[in-house]
């Protein structure tokens, strides 16, 4: 590997996810761990509605008054009329072109987004019991087939799974109570997804609703869906570019299509697609290790291959069990050679500071395992304190070893 020396203030912008007020881990606590960059939304706005400059700049405020800077909207959310193309996209259309004024008018020049349809990242187990005692998520592809075909009782749903992962989740479904059956479709259904902008509430009939949103998609396959992202980007860059604000599309999470929903942003091959059809620098990605090491594709030559792409990157670790079946694994051990991405990703800081371009790339620990009594505090599920906590010193640890020895 190529030796060259970086100065210190090259470090990355190490950041964390803030969940607003109502987020048990405070402001002034990031602070003292030494947090310079606050990732938030404005989470009490619904997904589809224009933000404003003022809302936007007393969130920024707040931050800045504790000595840190919103540096990443994670997410402003793409509505699920944009995602799917329907009457009412151009309004939407309109209202995130207006909230991405109204960032660019207080300084922020960010966003994450994804453009998976319905769901967002998805679990089957929220309490995956790791052998030092901590806690983890898994997804177990058996058992999230189970759930589909048997719980959710999706239309035509056992044509999307092999004979033999259909047997296996038939036999996962007689082993299981009542309880356990509800707590799964609960899970997957609100708990992992209301608190970032999801589309189901903790309404009464959520399978329901969640089956009504299914099936706004009955027509939409893979093409269309990439079309309809064509046409999303198609009509916000020009205003990326006009208030310099860099786009970073998260990858799905898993990589793989879920409950008949056509996933575009799995592969390389749908990165290139996507940056070759809509071509600007403002078009980038979220580099999320964890949800792109699920795939078949070696995570650290993914990021060398779309180094110039990544506006922001998602730390995090998984152990893959068996076909489609991990679970999260903290963020140094697993399958994702931490020290070799965290590297890939300062040179390519350096290369940005060498030639004059906007350099920083903000980083922040994707998720976290349960320990130390985390499981005793409230927080959204994957957003722990301590486990996360452990993971930032594990990747601040790697950085400094690397800016110390020159060595990447
Ligand atoms: C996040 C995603 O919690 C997570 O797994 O990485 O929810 C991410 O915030 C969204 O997909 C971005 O739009
Ligand atoms: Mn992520």
């Amino acid at each position: 590997m190529e030796a060259i020396l970086l100065d210190f203030d090259m470090t990355l912008e190490k950041s964390w996810r803030w969940f607003g007020d109502s987020d048990s881990i405070s402001l002034a606590m990031l602070r003292q761990m030494d947090v310079a960059g606050v990732v938030t939304s404005l989470y009490e706005v619904p997904a589809g509605n224009a933000w404003t400059s003022e809302q936007v700049s007393a969130q920024h405020q707040k931050i800045q008054s504790h000595g840190m800077r919103w540096n990443v909207v994670e997410s402003l959310p793409v509505a699920e009329g944009i995602k799917t193309h329907s009457a009412e996209y151009d309004q939407l259309i309109q209202n995130y072109i207006q909230s991405m004024k109204a960032l660019s008018e207080n300084g922020i020049d960010r966003i994450c987004y994804n453009f998976m349809p319905v769901l967002d990242w998805a679990r089957t187990d929220l309490n995956f019991q790791m052998p030092n005692g901590s806690v983890s998520m898994q997804f177990d592809y058996e058992l999230f087939a189970a759930f589909d075909v048997f719980m959710l009782k999706r239309p035509g749903a056992e044509r999307d799974y092999s004979r033999d992962v259909l047997a296996k989740a038939e036999q996962v479904f007689g082993q299981m109570s009542r309880e356990q059956v509800d707590q799964i479709t609960y899970n997957i259904i609100v708990v992992t997804q209301s608190f970032i902008h999801g589309n189901v509430g903790d309404s009464q009939n959520y399978i329901g609703h969640f089956l009504n949103l299914l099936d706004k998609y009955a027509d939409i396959g893979k093409d269309q869906l990439r079309q309809n992202l064509k046409s999303f980007l198609d009509d916000i860059l020009p205003y990326a570019e006009k208030y310099e604000i860099k786009m970073a599309i998260h990858p799905d999470d898993p990589p793989f299509p879920l409950l008949g929903l056509p996933r575009i942003v799995s592969t390389s091959e749908d990165f290139e697609w996507m940056f070759n059809t809509c071509k600007s620098d403002m078009n980038g990605m979220t580099f999320c290790s964890g949800s792109l090491s699920i795939g078949e594709e070696d995570v650290c030559e993914m990021a060398e291959r779309f180094t110039d792409k990544i506006h922001f990157a998602h730390l995090r670790n998984n152990e893959v069990t068996s076909y489609r079946t991990f679970h999260e694994s903290g963020h140094y051990d697993g399958k994702v050679d931490m020290v070799n991405l965290v590297s890939i990703i300062l040179r390519e800081q350096k290369r940005r500071a060498d030639n004059d371009m906007n350099s920083v790339i903000p980083i922040r620990p994707d998720h976290g395992l349960c320990l130390l009594g985390d499981d005793q505090s409230k927080h959204n599920p994957g957003y722990p304190l301590y486990g996360r906590m452990k993971g930032l010193a594990e990747i601040s640890g790697i950085e400094a070893a690397i800016l110390d020895k020159g060595i990447i």
